[in-house]
């Protein structure tokens, strides 16, 4: 059983997972429409992976004795000046959401509550990969600067990470019915 306090920041942390979908389907929009279909690959996976990060703490949550109820949602920025405001923001966005999973984490120390601290470790190793990604594709990006043969490079590789994105997704999701079978 979780407490009220922990079970509130878990239903918070649950919008914002899916906020983070919002905004990653946002900029992916945006990305398709304005020649960087890489780019626009790349977050369209993100996209999925943030769902998956929603539906880890909904079901965990659920399991824990909890409720996890979904919450009213803001509106995402719909426009970005380039690839590299686009970039900037999931940059700025990841380290946002590692220092909430990380507050988290110290409610659920503070509480005693030790399986959800046990349960938060996954994703605070995974913030750890979301930011390095995120600083490389931004540093790239910046090497780049404006210049357009560059962008074209960057995007092309953006969609080969986006594939490898996608295969280990499908591995995952291979595995968890593997387990359930
Ligand atoms: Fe990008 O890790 Fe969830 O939000």
């Amino acid at each position: 059983m979780v407490t009220k306090i922990i079970e509130k920041a878990i239903i918070e942390q649950i919008k914002r997972e899916e906020h983070s979908s919002r905004i990653y389907l946002s900029m992916a929009s945006w990305c398709q429409v304005n020649g960087f279909p890489g780019a626009a690959e790349w977050l369209y996976a993100q996209v999925e992976e943030e769902r998956g990060h929603q539906s880890k703490f909904i079901h965990y949550l659920n399991d824990r004795g909890g409720h996890a109820l979904l919450a009213e949602l803001e509106k995402p920025v719909l426009k970005f000046k380039s690839l590299l405001d686009v970039f900037d923001q999931v940059l700025k966005h990841e380290e946002y959401i590692s220092q909430s999973i990380n507050d988290l984490y110290a409610s659920s120390v503070q509480q005693k509550d030790f399986s959800t601290g046990n349960f938060l470790q996954w994703f605070i190793t995974e913030q750890i990969e979301e930011e390095s990604t995120a600083r490389a594709i931004l540093d790239k990006i910046r090497m780049v600067s404006n210049e357009k043969v560059g962008l074209y490079q960057v995007d092309k590789e953006l969609s080969t990470m986006a594939a490898a994105k996608r295969a280990a997704q499908l591995a995952v999701a291979a595995a968890s019915a593997n387990k359930g079978a």
